[in-house]
């Protein structure tokens, strides 16, 4: 390999293509963008096809802008092409996700949703890819005992690939079977995203870029276990200190001013380090993703001027796990005038290396109106306009819920549990209220209404915080997590409370949650991530750990 090698990568327009091009320039490549079938294709050696979201969506960009004979020439020319998520989804003849529009058709069968009867859909998260038939050599870097991140809520199944002779690597997800990436010839796609993947998906691009279809550094496969890890996640609530620095801050039930009583720290806000390098620091650790707060995004400023968006640029160069931005992704009017939508400040975000956006108080004012409106979709609301252009699995809702105890269910309107938390007046039921501008305003609506609203708008992960047990170190609300889990098919991410490596096994063994954040243990330096996932797997439960950090 040169320092110089190109390689070409199909825009479509789609997702977050920033951390793609941060991974290739990683590995010493230099990547062309192929807008249109003009800009290159014919000189192309080395094609790669990222794809995020919606199969129509990106199968339909094809045709529309003239790609499906150039691409099905550079194929049969036996020049290599890698697809990636929706990259592979395309090779398909087509999806029922979009009923009549034709994929590539290379593979003459269809994608089928996941069941989400037994489990969350999308399936996010870390699994493996494990070649069949067992025993098979490696292809382009993939290892058995390697996990990868995936993103999606259609599967392609393995009768029709492995029939036609294409090596399949599968992914299980609670018993049902998928392809997780697949090579016949000069054709290699993977429905994980190997730039999110850490070093096992570095791993995967380099061997692909260099021609490497039979990895030579095989190792001894031991304790393989497949199927979807249970997620670790870093968070970092972030906002300008006074002295006008940009760093990590955590409060205590929202509230991130010391309380010190000395007088010089008295009232500042806490200042926990730096988001940029806090965020590699977790990322080394093995976090599965890193999460950023703007937790003062109701302040408004220009979007360009976002800061986050150079912390986002800064991070995806180094981190190669997801990265979900929140705050303030909601329809904004600069401080000159100009309106800008939901859609175009995710949009931003995306292209500056985020992942995901999460959405907190706009979310709660749309399902609202959502209810006002007799449960009648508009189209309109961020969560709809973003879902429907990125895909569901990039827009994550945010839920900032205070729990207001009654003595019985008939002294509210709204969904109760009964609670082992008793009452200061003893009582043994609570609800939880929804808030926004977070934590400083109440709102008439509680947590189930909240997140089954968003589910049906288009949300696709909730992430559930406690203002209760927000830096109490206490463990999470398990209870809350339960009684949301119970109510969507949607992912969710336990937030709030965590004190110590003990609470995630708690929250993962107690409750069905998908993931589990943590946030001021881990920046006040408590404990490492490393500390969770060696305590988690000691006690048997699936992570991912990637220890060796070289490629
Ligand atoms: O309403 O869409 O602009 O989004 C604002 C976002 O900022 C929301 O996601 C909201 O949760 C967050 N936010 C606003 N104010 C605060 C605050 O703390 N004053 N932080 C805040 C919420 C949630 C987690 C937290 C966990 C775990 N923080 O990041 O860190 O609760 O903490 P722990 O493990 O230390 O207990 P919008």
């Amino acid at each position: 390999m040169t320092a110089t090698m190109t390689v070409h990568v199909l825009d479509l327009e789609s997702g977050n293509l920033r951390s793609l091009y941060n991974a290739l320039t990683k590995l010493g490549y230099a990547v062309k963008w192929v807008k249109t079938p003009s800009d290159g294709l014919e000189e192309a050696e080395i094609l790669l096809f990222p794809g995020v979201g919606n199969f129509g969506h990106v199968v339909t960009a094809l045709h529309t802008k003239g790609f499906l004979e150039p691409l099905k020439a550079y194929i049969a020319s036996g020049r290599r092409l890698m697809g990636i998520c929706v990259g592979l989804q395309a090779l398909f003849a087509g999806s029922t996700e979009s009923p009549g529009v034709e994929g590539l058709g290379i593979i003459n069968a269809e994608l089928e949703k996941f069941d989400d009867s037994t489990k969350s859909v999308p399936h996010i998260g870390w699994n493996s890819a494990s070649i069949v038939p067992e025993g098979a050599s490696e292809i382009y870097g993939l290892r058995e005992q390697s996990k990868y991140y995936y993103v999606h809520s259609y599967r392609a199944g393995l009768e029709v690939p492995i029939r036609d002779g294409w090596t399949v690597a599968i992914g299980d997800y609670n018993g049902e079977k998928f392809v997780g990436a697949l090579q016949k010839g000069n054709v290699f796609a993977t429905q994980f995203h190997p730039e999110k993947s850490g070093v096992a998906g570095l791993r995967v691009l380099r061997a692909f870029l260099q021609g490497d279809l039979y990895s030579t550094d095989s190792m001894t496969v031991t304790d393989i276990s497949n199927g979807l890890t249970k997620r670790v996640i870093a968070c970092l609530d972030v906002r300008t200190n006074d002295e006008g620095d940009l760093v990590v801050t955590k409060g205590d039930q929202y509230d991130v001013r010391e309380k010190s009583a000395s007088a010089r720290a008295g009232g500042k806000v806490r200042n926990l380090g730096k988001p940029v390098e806090l965020a590699e620091r977790y990322y080394l650790e093995g976090a599965d993703e890193v999460t950023f707060l703007n937790i003062t995004s109701f302040r408004n400023c220009p979007l360009v001027d976002t800061p986050m968006l150079e912390i986002l640029r800064k991070t995806s160069e180094t981190v190669f796990v997801p990265l979900t931005i929140g705050g303030g992704i909601r329809d904004m009017v600069d401080p000159d005038g100009t309106k800008i939508s939901a859609l175009e400040v995710a949009s931003t975000y995306f292209r500056s290396g985020a992942d995901k956006v999460s959405i907190g108080s706009d979310a709660v004012l749309s399902a609202e109106q959502f209810y006002e409106r007799g449960e009648v979709l508009t189209g309109e609301t961020a969560m709809e306009t973003i879902s429907r252009s990125y895909g569901a699995q990039a827009v994550v809702v945010s839920v900032d819920p205070k729990r207001i105890y009654v003595a019985s269910p008939d002294d509210t309107k709204h969904h109760v549990i009964k609670t082992s938390r008793i009452g200061p007046n003893d009582e043994q039921y609570a609800w939880y209220q929804c808030t926004i501008k977070g934590g400083r305003e109440a709102r008439d609506l509680d947590v189930i209404q909240l997140v089954t609203a968003v589910e049906k708008m288009g949300a696709g992960e909730i992430m559930l915080n406690c203002i209760d047990n927000d830096g109490t170190n206490s463990g999470f609300d398990l209870e809350l997590i339960q009684d949301v889990k119970n109510a969507v098919h949607i992912p969710v991410i336990a937030s709030s409370g965590a004190g110590c490596p003990v609470h995630f096994l708690e929250v993962f063994e107690k409750t069905t949650t998908d993931a589990a954040l943590g946030a001021g243990m881990f920046h006040r330096g408590e404990y490492k991530v490393s500390d969770v996932k060696e305590y988690l797997t000691e006690h048997g439960l699936l992570v991912r750990n990637e220890s060796e950090l070289i490629l």
